[in-house]
């Protein structure tokens, strides 16, 4: 046995090139100073006493050294367990005492506010800045440059990754070796990846897309990243004259395309652009090969799969679908009446199998089952069709559940923040299109009492992340339900349908 991903994943073959350029003070990394830094700080997690399967959870800014502490506990035989940087000491007081993590790790800024939230779950805290300093760095530096990893297999534990659900309650997801590196190594492939290649890296370290897809993809290329600490038009107009290839959310790309600075001149010698978390719109698409002269290459995953399917690297690019099955990946589409394996080009509930779909949600064995059928497909929640050519489209979500600018956001949880507030009866939470992230979140309140949008969010300010807390909000005499008494948030969906267009319907307002 060896350490599966890590051995995989940072194995010396050729990578005599940099990972990281263009850091914070025109500093590069190298790849053998990188791995040094993992095996530094793999002593120290070994030293203080981590055990195979010991989450490690971070909620730090992102710098190169979050990602050196990443490897390092996949290396040292832990599971990684990343954080929004956005959540409340609230919400992640949440995770810590769900999954009493080894170590929670944050920058130095928050620690006092999280000390009593990490204790609480049982957890040491210890700081890492977004420049690198902080006790992690200063433990590590005594620490020898090599170490021998703890053998772990395809199957072991390697990321948690919580994501919300319906019930309002976040499941952490349980990654392995095996998912990790097997998407990481088909999309490399599938993505013609190579050491030549720079990726333009402005997503956030703390999900999927970030994390995995851009990180362990440039690592199975030996490709190098410019990561930016967070995504900026002007940043990226700036340093992408560097990179040979991006990959986004497509709030990332409608905001380039608002640039006139955004132009075929500046791009002509990338090699691609990927986007994925959240669809894309077919305008989106087609607007950016009219002013480019590229197809953005759509692609379709979730923080329980990674990647399912991706449109062709040469071949007929699709605005609207999101492709192809990955290799070694199944994709159907069923009946969700019957469950029956629907014909081609008919509209229903998209399953997958593979060696990318996760093992589990933790220490939640139920809600695990719950989601895989008899013959071990994960369902979705996502309703699509398959052409007869196999490209998936995906037409909507059976579950309720809001994309903003890539976050997902669960209505649920938001609902049970609301209901709790004075004067509010009851409330329904849902998504409208809005034009920068897609999708926005908006309110409706039932309440004679019902608090005003200022003061929901003072109310809401420290319970819930700021990208999740409504951006309008509305007050109703009662919600409109089917005869079965559940709220037809369809037809709320319709009624405010356009409130984030301007000269629309005023927040607050009572409508009757
Ligand atoms: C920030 N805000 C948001 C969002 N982001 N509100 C709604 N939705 C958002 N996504 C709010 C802030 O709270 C703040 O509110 C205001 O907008 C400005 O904040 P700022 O930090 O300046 O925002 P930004 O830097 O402009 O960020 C927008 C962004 C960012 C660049 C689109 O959200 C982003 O990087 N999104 C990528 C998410 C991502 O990586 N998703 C992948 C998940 P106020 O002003 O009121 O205080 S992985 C996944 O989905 C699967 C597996 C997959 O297939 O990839
Ligand atoms: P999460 O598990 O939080 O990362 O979100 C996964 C969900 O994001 C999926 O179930 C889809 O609903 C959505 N999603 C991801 N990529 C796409 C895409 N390219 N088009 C449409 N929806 C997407």
């Amino acid at each position: 046995m060896s350490n599966y991903l890590t051995e995989k994943l940072l194995s010396p073959h050729e990578k005599s090139n940099k990972i990281f350029l263009e850091l914070p003070n025109n500093i590069d990394i190298q790849y053998h100073e990188f791995n040094r830094q993992v095996n530094r700080i793999a002593n120290y997690l070994q030293q203080i006493g981590l055990k195979p399967d010991d989450r490690i959870a971070v909620q730090t800014g992102k710098s190169w050294q979050t990602i050196a502490l990443y490897l390092a506990t996949v290396k040292a035989g832990g599971a990684f367990l990343p954080l929004n940087t956005a959540y409340t000491p609230h919400e992640v007081s949440y995770f810590l005492d769900n999954a009493r993590p080894r170590l929670f790790v944050c920058d130095e800024g928050h620690a006092e506010g999280l000390q009593v939230v990490a204790k609480n779950a049982g957890s040491d805290l210890v700081t890492l800045n977004n420049d690198g300093s902080g006790e992690i760095a200063n433990a590590a530096s005594a620490q020898s440059d090599t170490f021998e990893a703890i053998d772990r297999s395809a199957d072991s534990l390697a990321a948690i990754l919580y994501t919300s659900g319906t019930t309002g309650r976040s499941k952490g997801a349980m990654l392995t070796h095996e998912n990790l590196w097997s998407n990481a190594q088909v999309l490399a492939d599938v993505w013609q990846f190579t050491s030549k290649d720079t990726l333009l890296h402005a997503l956030p370290i703390f999900h999927t897309h970030g994390l995995f897809v851009a990180t362990n993809v440039c690592l199975v290329a030996g490709a190098s990243m410019i990561f930016q600490s967070s995504f900026s038009v002007e940043n990226v107009i700036r340093d992408i004259k560097k990179a040979t290839t991006m990959m986004g959310v497509p709030t990332f790309y409608t905001r380039l395309l608002d640039s006139s600075d955004f132009d075929r001149d500046l791009v002509k010698h990338m090699r691609l652009f990927v986007s994925g978390s959240a669809p894309l719109l077919s305008e989106t698409h087609i607007q950016f090969e009219e002013r480019t002269g590229h197809k953005i290459l759509e692609r379709y995953g979730m923080t329980e799969t990674n990647m399912n399917t991706s449109n062709p690297y040469n071949g007929d690019r699709r605005a609207g679908t999101v492709g192809h099955a990955l290799p070694g990946t199944t994709i159907r589409v069923v009946s969700a009446d019957n469950g029956e394996e629907l014909n081609s080009d008919e509209v229903g509930s998209i399953e997958v199998k593979g060696a990318n779909v996760f093992k589990g949600y933790w220490e939640m064995p139920e809600k695990t089952a719950e989601e895989f059928t008899e013959d071990g497909f994960f369902i979705t929640g996502d309703l699509g069709l398959l052409s007869k050519d196999g490209y998936l489209t995906i037409v909507g979500r059976g579950k309720d559940l809001i994309i903003s600018g890539g976050y997902n956001i669960y209505p649920k949880e938001i609902e049970m923040v609301l209901d709790e507030l004075d004067g509010v009866k009851e409330s329904a939470v849902i998504g409208v299109p809005h034009p920068d992230f897609g999708e926005g979140v908006v309110a409706i309140l039932v309440g004679d009492q019902a608090p005003s949008e200022n003061q929901v969010q003072q109310m809401i300010s420290n319970r819930i992340a700021r990208f999740k807390q409504p951006k309008k909000i509305f007050v109703v005499k009662e919600l409109p339900r089917n005869t079965m008494g559940k709220v037809q948030k369809n037809l709320l969906r319709e009624q405010f349908e356009h409130c984030f267009s301007p000269g629309r319907v005023q927040a607050t307002s009572t409508i009757t």
